[in-house]
């Protein structure tokens, strides 16, 4: 079995990091093996959310996995706490990273335009070193904007989002894919670049007119998970965002409208049983 290492925060109520990274990857059939970086009673678009940093636990709980001979085949990182744990998180990197073991980030740090609310410029420029670290980045347009310090659009065309992904691919991950690419109208999906054969992919569903939280993570969990079973990141990637916009769509019917996450657990039976 494919053991997976996911570093990110655990808010305990909210449905996002690692309350949808732990489920999604066990039922796709790997261990998740978890490194929570903080501890939030829930997730940040709540008001008056809680939060624990655990920064001091990072490099003890690194040592004693280190100690027991632990290695994984993929670490996974979505929503870190501060520029500080991105360091933390490199060494981990650097400790953990076997042969064959794939790096993929999730720069998590911002939508719509805007930087979440604990993030600054320099989160930025960690976070974008830490993408130069990995073998698959899947940042947001606005992630992207941000780290390669190109205007953010809303409306652009395929030349705006080529020139998007060269830049990425330039920081020095093999793959670079940006999410929530529209390039029809009506349409929503993704956009990568693979180094190794020089190829774009384009994958666009039906867009559905919702926005809810922990989606990303929906996403970026099933494309690790998938991976681990021995998909291509084109495969992956194609299944994740089929699947996280069906997992909308059913959120949407559900008739006492949650508002805070999406209903995956209603979702699962449908993923696993994919051939
Ligand atoms: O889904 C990303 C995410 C993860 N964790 C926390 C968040 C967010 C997005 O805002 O607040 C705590």
């Amino acid at each position: 079995m494919k053991r997976v290492l996911t570093i990110q925060d655990i808010s305990c109520l909210g449905k996002c990091s690692l309350t949808i990274a732990l489920p999604v990857i066990s039922a796709l059939g790997s261990e998740a093996v978890i490194l929570p970086t903080a501890v939030l009673s829930t997730h940040t678009m709540f008001k008056n959310f809680t939060c624990k940093d655990l920064s001091d636990q990072i490099g003890p709980i690194g040592e004693h996995w280190k100690s027991e001979g632990v290695e994984f085949d993929a670490i996974y990182t979505g929503y870190l706490g501060t520029a500080e744990q991105i360091g933390m998180v490199k060494k981990l990197f650097r400790d953990f990273r076997g042969k064959d073991t794939v790096i993929f980030v999730d720069p998590v740090m911002a939508d719509n335009g805007r930087l979440y609310p604990a993030f600054d410029m320099d989160y930025v420029k960690k976070n974008t070193e830490l993408c130069a670290e990995a073998d698959i980045i899947v940042p947001n347009i606005t992630e992207a904007a941000f780290m390669t310090g190109m205007e953010y659009k809303e409306e652009y065309d395929e030349a705006y989002i080529k020139e998007m992904l060269k830049k990425l691919n330039a920081f020095g991950a093999r793959i670079s894919v940006l999410t929530g690419v529209s390039l029809e109208k009506g349409k929503t999906g993704v956009m990568g670049y693979d180094r190794e054969d020089g190829e774009y992919y384009v994958y666009q569903n039906d867009r559905i007119d919702a926005a809810y939280h922990g989606t990303g993570d929906l996403f970026s969990s099933t494309c690790v998970g998938e991976l681990m079973k021995g998909r291509s990141w084109k495969d992956a990637m194609r299944i994740a965002a089929d699947y996280t916009a069906h997992t909308i769509e059913v959120t949407l019917k559900n008739p006492k409208k949650p508002w805070y996450g999406v209903d995956f657990e209603a979702t699962i039976p449908e993923l696993i049983s994919l051939e």
